[in-house]
């Protein structure tokens, strides 16, 4: 049985090719697998077809025969329970680990999420309107960068010796910190946590989707313009008044 991952190249899109190739490091033999990515700047995420598979209409989304899943952090979670592995363990681990995905998803998904969204798409805001949401969710970045820090302590992993799905989760947010401008160079253990997760050869394949291999790490400038210029017409308050 196919199954159909309709995604971009963006962090929450990145978490799911990487589970994927991190499956296969695992040694799990992982049925046909087709990517199809979503022209977000084209806005196909509002169009019947997608909408019909997310309601949402956000990418990612998966389609595994009759079953449709939206949100980035359930299909992890529905990927790690069809093909069982360390990645998301059984017994009392496994609540360890879901308690940290659900934290990203609720937590650092939407903070580092609206701090990159004000820092570097929306131009279509006033300087002075933007102050404030900058301050706050930069704020919140920084302080659930600290709560990160904190579990980090005397750990590998966010669970501790073993990668789960709680690395992965996380780690497309953090590892953007520049992007969003949320400076954590002052939490050493997420900063050394970076690097040991870009190190694992299926995360550097996961992260390779949508990007060449030599930008993965450091993106072009004509990159960062086209990621500048699509994030900007996904943030424009034109478009959302349009949609609502
Ligand atoms: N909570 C959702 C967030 C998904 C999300 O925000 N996806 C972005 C790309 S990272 C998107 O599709 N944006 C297009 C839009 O908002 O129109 C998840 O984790 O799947």
């Amino acid at each position: 049985m196919t199954l159909e991952l309709l995604t971009a190249p963006t962090p929450n899109g990145w978490k799911v090719t990487i589970l994927l190739e991190e499956l296969r490091e695992a040694g799990v033999a992982l049925p046909e697998v087709v990517i199809r990515t979503i022209d977000l700047s084209a806005g196909e995420q509002f169009g019947e077809a997608f909408t019909a598979i997310n309601p949402n209409q956000k990418i990612p989304a998966l389609v595994d025969g009759e079953r449709r899943l939206m949100e980035s952090c359930a299909i992890l979670q529905y990927l790690a329970e069809k093909f069982p592995t360390d990645l998301l363990p059984e017994g009392a681990g496994r609540w360890d680990v879901l308690q940290w995905v659900y934290w990203q998803a609720a937590n650092v998904g939407p903070a580092f999420g609206n701090k990159l969204a004000y820092t570097r798409y929306m131009d279509d805001v006033a300087e002075e309107q933007k102050a404030h949401p900058l301050e706050r969710f930069g704020k919140e970045a920084r302080r659930l960068a600290g709560v990160l820090d904190r579990q980090l302590e005397g750990r590998d992993f966010v669970c501790g010796h073993r990668f789960s799905i709680a690395d992965i989760a996380l780690y497309p947010w953090l590892r953007g910190w520049k992007w969003s401008k949320v400076d954590i160079t002052d939490r050493p253990n997420v900063m050394a946590w970076i690097d040991r997760v870009r190190a694992r050869p299926g995360v550097g394949r996961g992260l390779a989707y949508g990007v060449p291999e030599h930008e993965i790490d450091r993106w072009s400038p004509e990159r960062r313009a086209s990621y500048a210029s699509t994030g900007a017409s996904i943030a424009s308050n034109e478009r959302l008044r349009s949609e609502v």
